[in-house]
Order: C-alpha cells, then sequence, then structure tokens
C-alpha cells in the first residue's frame, strides 16, 4: 500500500486501486487554491502510475464539496488581488475537470455527502457515482450570482435532460440522493455506512478489468458527447484496432474458449 499526503488531501493506492479523499472537512472541503493545484497533480500522478488501474474520489467529514473556498475568495476580494474568475477557472478548474475526463482509467465518485457548486462539477466529471443517502447535489451557483462552470454545464443537460437541469441550475435548490438516482445522476445510492465498501468493491471490479479496453471506451464516450456518428465510428475503429493488439484482448479469447475466468493485467 503507498500513502501520499498532500495538504489538503490524501491518496491511497492499493490492489490497483488509487483513493483520493478530500481533506478539508472543516469547510465541507471547499476548494482553495492548494486543494486545485494538488488534486490535478494527483490525477496527474495517477496516469503516470500504470499500477492504479481505477480510483475512487471522494472526501473526508459530513461534506463532498462545497466548491469555491468563499472565504478565500472574500479575502482575496478585500486585499484588492483577486483575478478574474474566468482566469481562475482558466488556469485552475478546467485543467483539473480535463485531466479527470482525459485519465484513461475510470473514477469512481463515492459521494459522501453535499456536492455544490464545483464541487457538483467535480462529482459530474467521475466517470460513475455511488452516493451516500445523505448526499445532495446543488447547483448553488445562482444563489451568489454566478453562472455553472467546471463543466456543470456540459455534464448536466447530458445526464439529466435540459429541463431538469435547467431548474437545478436556475432555482439552486438541492436534489437528495434518491432523486440524483431516478434522474440518472448516480449509478447507485447506499445507507452511509456502505459506501466506502460499495464504491470499493466496483472500483476493484473495474481494476480487474482490460484497462486499455476501459480507457479506450472512456474516451470514445467523452468524443461521443460531442461529436456525431461518423467521428465516432472512426474512433471505434481505431479503438478496436488498438484494443485487439493488447494481451488481454488474447487473454479474454483463451479464457472463453478454455471457460475459465480471464486475468487480465491492464496490458
Ligand atoms: C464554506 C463553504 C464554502 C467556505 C461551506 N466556502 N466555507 C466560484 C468562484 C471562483 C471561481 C470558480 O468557480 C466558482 C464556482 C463555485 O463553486 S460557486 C459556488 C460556491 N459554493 C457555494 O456557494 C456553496 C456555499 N455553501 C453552502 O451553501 C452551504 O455550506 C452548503 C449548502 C454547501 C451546506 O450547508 P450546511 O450543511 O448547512 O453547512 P454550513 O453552511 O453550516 O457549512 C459548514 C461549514 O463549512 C461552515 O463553516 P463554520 O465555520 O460556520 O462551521 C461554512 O462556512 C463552511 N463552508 N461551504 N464554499
Amino acid at each position: 500500500m503507498l500513502v501520499m499526503n498532500f495538504s489538503t488531501l490524501l491518496l491511497v493506492t492499493a490492489e490497483g486501486v488509487a483513493t483520493l479523499t478530500l481533506n478539508r472537512p472543516d469547510v465541507l472541503n471547499a476548494f482553495n487554491a492548494d486543494m486545485r493545484r494538488e488534486l490535478t497533480s494527483a490525477f496527474d500522478e495517477i496516469e503516470a502510475d500504470s499500477a492504479v488501474r481505477a480510483v475512487i474520489l471522494t472526501a473526508s467529514g459530513r461534506g463532498f464539496c462545497a466548491g469555491q473556498d468563499l472565504r478565500e475568495r472574500m479575502s482575496l476580494y478585500e486585499a484588492g488581488q483577486a483575478p478574474v474568475l474566468g482566469e481562475t477557472l482558466r488556469h485552475e478548474y478546467n485543467p483539473l475537470i480535463l485531466a479527470m475526463r482525459r485519465l484513461p482509467k475510470p473514477i469512481v465518485g463515492a459521494i459522501n455527502g453535499v456536492a455544490a457548486g464545483a464541487g457538483c462539477s467535480l462529482a459530474l466529471a467521475c466517470d460513475l457515482r455511488v452516493a451516500s443517502e445523505q448526499a445532495t447535489f446543488l447547483q448553488a451557483f445562482v444563489r451568489i450570482g454566478l453562472v455553472p462552470d467546471s463543466g456543470s454545464s456540459f455534464f448536466l443537460p447530458r445526464l439529466i435532460g435540459m429541463a431538469r437541469a435547467a431548474e437545478m441550475m436556475f432555482l439552486a435548490e438541492p436534489v437528495p440522493a434518491a432523486r440524483a438516482l431516478e434522474l440518472g445522476l448516480v449509478n447507485r445510492v447506499v445507507p452511509p455506512d456502505q459506501l466506502m465498501s460499495t464504491a470499493g468493491e466496483l472500483a476493484l471490479k473495474l481494476a480487474r478489468l482490460p484497462t486499455r479496453a476501459i480507457g479506450q471506451a472512456k474516451r470514445q464516450i467523452n468524443l461521443a458527447l460531442s461529436a456525431g456518428l461518423e467521428a465516432v465510428l472512426d474512433e471505434e475503429a481505431d479503438g478496436q484496432a488498438m484494443a485487439s493488439q493488447t494481451r488481454d484482448h488474447m487473454e479474454g479469447v483463451r479464457a472463453f474458449l478454455a471457460k475459465r475466468p480471464p486475468e487480465f493485467t491492464g496490458t
């Protein structure tokens, strides 16, 4: 087991699964500059580590992530130093969201509590979401006169449809976990004490699958969210050319013919 300590998060790697835990519980894991920077570099490290084949993103305490740390922002305003928000997004939040979507490994969000503002966007950028019964999803932006950012306007209408996304974004009312499941916003809802075991089982299952094929399937999903059929068919053909060269493909076929379970290595 490998443990890496950052100042705002924990990264533990075991059995092919990296578990990233946001760790600013006193402010419901709101994003300060350190957390934005550390989270992006943690995803870079996960990408580079071939032993990691699946990721869990969760948080400590009763919240998942309350979005931008508003105290940090206010103190910058008061000091007359706040960069234009667009620049903070372009240089800090957007690279984080892109790092998650480009990571060729599956990310399971284990949503333990409220996911608000950019924290909701962070949850939406995961590939799969397991939510605690205590989780809520809140497009908090308009409550403080801002607009959805960090990918929420991309992911939310695609996940739940335009009308429901508009309702969440405009009214900024919390959506409880049970309703999020009905909307297709999360994959599973479980009692709080089963959150980490459920997410862990799911991530372990993913970590034992043909990792390169999963990474390519994620790429195809990303493309299909905004490209047309021809481009997606083309990407599938390129992806299949790649996947057919992997050891895991050969192992899958051999195991099927020998009527035994496959042992995928991610290569
Ligand atoms: C917080 C925060 C927080 C600091 C709770 N900051 N302390 C914006 C700007 C710049 C660039 C890019 O993008 C963005 C995007 C955004 O993310 S905008 C949206 C920012 N987030 C929000 O507006 C959410 C603010 N928080 C809330 O509305 C509530 O805290 C929620 C609904 C999340 C949870 O409510 P409660 O369960 O009632 O908890 P609480 O409000 O009592 O919070 C607990 C503590 O956490 C409290 O501190 P305290 O010292 O009183 O115990 C809060 O001040 C602190 N906290 N969110 N974002």
